[in-house]
């Protein structure tokens, strides 16, 4: 299934009367506001979200799968998936693999067919959470921070045989996410787990080619549900910092503890020059895998008023961050839930891009809270949707991605294709 260019020029002729109509008068209020329109759409429709291979298949829970059908059975066809999304908003750019279960068989043919979808690799991720078939030790008692020497050296093996896998396809970044941890009190010596992990990171580091980042993850509990080796952003941040200038702290915004102030940890880390990527999803309670922006709109939006500061500031360090989605579908389309977090981002980030940072700091600086909130409200408030759209179609992708995925039948013809019973491989 490919996604033809007229088919999206049909639909975008459809439906473009009414979305001149939203578009100009939106363009003439933020005009009149004195924003750059033009500019302000540019910089929409660059931002590309990399799609991570494993979400493109139904999760499941420890309670049970329930596989919606037609889902990719291997690699190639997890590429053509995201080659689907990124036809129809041309802002799906690159997929993150996960390694032993996107190992590519051929990489340069792996490849070509990537660039043949305009699509290209971006952090690639080790598995050091669960067994795999054949694999000489387990992990069930960790894996680079694990008691023993011999299981610790099974798991460094393992992350550098992914930079290899990464190298192959032009990735430039690895992404180590450890599960590491204890269950029960008195079970781990705290500071022998953080010495043998970060005795493993540095033999990981020490194999990472010069123009490559390591992106060090964090998560305060799950699986392990007493304690996490690197439980929180400042222990990824030492880690990061001790290891030294090409490795990063990686923020998953499921990955802390209700009501943690992201946008602050965020700024924190920028500051630093050592914010090196984004986990997108959303969560009510803990982990939960939701569609980015489903639960809490308005934090992504503060969390990309901090980034969209970070990034504008000609005096920072920080590179501009990875951004990728992480997230698990339980009841939706996978491919559906995916538009919506990728709809969901650029939201927030061109109502970020809407604050007024001069007017804003002055505020800030005369101590007056009540225009500081006005301020970051108004844009907040503003529906830039149509910008989006406008964005969209100047790039050539379709002005209503979902509403086309579903003119096109795409779900129904990945069934026919593949089958109702296929299983992708992933979380
Ligand atoms: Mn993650």
């Amino acid at each position: 299934m490919k996604i033809e260019k007229n088919q999206v020029e049909q639909h975008n002729q459809q439906h473009s009367k009414q979305h001149e109509r939203n578009f100009l008068f939106l363009a003439e209020t933020l005009t009149n506001q004195g924003v750059d329109v033009g500019s302000l759409l540019q910089k929409i429709g660059n931002l590309q979200i990399a799609i991570p291979s494993w979400a493109l298949g139904t999760g499941g829970t420890r309670f049970g799968r329930f596989s919606g059908g037609g889902e990719p059975r291997n690699l190639e066809e997890k590429i053509s998936d995201i080659g689907l999304l990124h036809a129809l908003n041309r802002s799906s750019g690159a997929i993150s693999l996960h390694i032993p279960w996107d190992i590519p068989q051929d990489a340069e043919a792996t490849k070509s067919l990537a660039s043949s979808y305009d699509i290209i690799f971006d952090a690639v991720n080790s598995n050091t959470f669960q067994d795999q078939k054949d694999q000489k030790l387990s992990y069930k008692f960790g894996s680079l921070a694990h008691t023993h020497k011999d299981v610790r050296q099974q798991a460094i093996e393992h992350n550098i045989e992914v930079i290899k896998y990464g190298q192959m396809l032009g990735s430039k970044a690895t992404t180590v996410w450890l599960s590491d941890g204890s269950c029960f009190p008195a079970q781990q010596n705290f500071r022998k787990a953080f010495q043998n992990t970060y005795e493993s990171l540095q033999s990981i580091y020490s194999h990472l080619p010069h123009d490559w980042k390591m992106l060090i993850e964090y998560k305060p509990y799950e699986p392990n549900f007493y304690s996490t080796v690197i439980q929180d952003w400042g222990t990824s941040f030492l880690l990061a910092n001790k290891l030294g200038k090409q490795a990063f702290t990686l923020v998953d915004l499921g990955h802390h503890l209700p009501n943690t102030n992201i946008e602050q940890i965020v700024a924190t880390l920028m500051m630093e020059g050592k914010l090196g990527g984004f986990h997108f999803n959303d969560s009510k309670y803990g982990d939960d895998d939701l569609t980015v922006g489903s639960i809490k709109p308005y934090q992504l939006f503060l969390i990309f008023s901090e980034l969209v500061e970070g990034m504008e500031d000609k005096n920072s360090k920080n590179p501009i961050p990875a951004w990728m989605i992480d997230a698990s579908h339980n009841v939706k389309d996978p491919l559906e839930d995916l538009l919506q977090s990728v709809e969901a981002i650029k939201i927030a980030y061109a109502q970020a891009l809407l604050i007024d940072r001069k007017e804003l700091a002055d505020a800030q600086h005369n101590n007056d809270t009540v225009k500081a909130q006005e301020i970051v409200q108004n844009a907040y408030r503003t529906d830039v949707r149509p910008l989006l759209a406008e964005a969209r179609r100047r790039n050539k992708a379709a002005l209503m991605p979902l509403t086309l995925f579903r003119e096109l039948k795409v779900r129904e013809k990945l069934v026919d294709e593949r089958g109702k019973l296929t299983i992708a491989t992933g979380l």
